[in-house]
């Protein structure tokens, strides 16, 4: 679901909950039936000069959370606060104990990246309940488990459906509405990978041309996109065009490829999705039709809705990221589509990550 769907469904569970409070007379009987811990509010934060800030990373097994990683430890020095950092290296169970540990060792918020949408709604209940102010940085939780502004205060990043659809937009042009696609997704069952699929098939599904002929997860990671690809193009030799939930998985595909005596760019086309310097440079030598960004540099956001929610404000229940879309040479149709968004991967280069 798009963060903006996520925020009207919000919206409208909210309604449809103070409805059944004044039908129910507001009877606490029956609000236990939801559990009251839905109805308290948020857990405040007081304000010191100096905050214990619990960053819960999923992995460390690429660029992106690299980065991502650095980015906080950089702020937080930066702010002279204290970071208790934990990697689940690849596991959301570790992430679910990752959280508990930090709420025994009372950190005053935590800024959690919750690796899959289900498993970490769990976690971020616990964190409400022992009065810790949760943000989801980076990735959600599915809705229905746990609510942004109810059981956590905002979710800060990126509109993973749109960049999904602009992925399917470009695609559809460059292909001239007819292409075989292999999707390599990203980890099951977390919210970029989930997201970046739909919008994807929002955007070819105006295109009868535009076939998904497979679809397999790779994990994120640049050697398991690298091996699912393979054995999907092995099967699929008619595929003439990539998508892929992310650069690292992309790289694993041009490897594929180039293993398999293809040129990427010429014989398969590739679209993908991050901002890294490899990808920033397979746009701009020809390999990969396209990149949407997708920052990882939460800290400094991060950090200043901490400031911002200690003083009391209310914060948005989504902070959302503005991501630009990277094309070799940024023509005049990328342009008109995407206005300030449209860049060339070359002057992104010195951003890169
Ligand atoms: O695209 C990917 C990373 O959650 C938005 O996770 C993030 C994604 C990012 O592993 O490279």
């Amino acid at each position: 679901m798009s963060t903006e769907n996520k925020y009207n469904q919000y919206k409208g569970d909210m309604m449809d909950r103070r409805k059944f409070i004044i039908s129910t007379g507001g009877a606490i009987t029956s609000l236990t039936l939801f559990g009251v811990d839905a109805f308290a509010a948020l857990p405040k934060l007081r304000k010191k000069s100096k905050y214990k800030i619990g960053f819960a990373q999923t992995e460390s097994n690429n660029p992106w959370r690299l980065a991502q990683t650095k980015s906080m430890k950089d702020t937080a020095a930066e702010y002279g606060w204290d970071l208790v950092y934990t990697d689940a290296a690849g596991s959301a169970a570790k992430q679910v104990s990752d959280v508990r540990s930090m709420i025994a060792q009372k950190v005053d918020v935590i800024l959690l990246a919750p690796r899959e949408e289900k498993p970490l709604a769990v976690a971020v209940k616990e964190a409400k309940r022992a009065k810790i102010p949760v943000f989801l940085i980076d990735r959600n939780v599915d809705q229905k488990l746990a609510k942004a502004g109810e059981d956590y205060v905002a979710f800060v990043g990126s509109d993973f459906v749109k960049e999904g659809r602009i992925c399917g937009e470009i695609c559809a042009k460059v292909m001239n509405g007819n292409a075989k696609i292999i999707e390599l997704q990203g980890t099951t069952g977390s919210s970029p990978a989930i997201d970046r699929g739909k919008g994807f098939k929002q955007a070819i599904s105006s295109h009868p041309g535009m076939k998904i002929v497979a679809s397999q997860s790779g994990d994120f990671a640049r050697d398991k996109g690298r091996q699912v690809f393979e054995t999907l193009y092995q099967s699929h030799p008619e595929a003439d065009l990539v998508y892929s939930h992310n650069d690292e998985m992309t790289m694993g595909a041009i490897a594929a490829l180039q293993a398999a005596g293809k040129v990427p760019g010429k014989d398969v086309m590739l679209a993908t999705i991050d901002g890294t310097v490899d990808a920033a440079k397979a746009v701009m030598s020809g390999k990969a039709i396209v990149c949407v960004e997708c920052s990882p540099k939460f800290g400094p956001k991060a950090f200043e809705l901490i400031k911002r929610l200690a003083d009391g404000e209310k914060i948005p229940t989504i902070v959302g990221n503005i991501d630009r879309v990277f094309t070799r040479d940024n023509p005049k149709w990328v342009r008109d589509k995407y206005g300030d968004l449209a860049w060339k991967a070359e002057d992104y280069l010195p951003e890169a990550f």
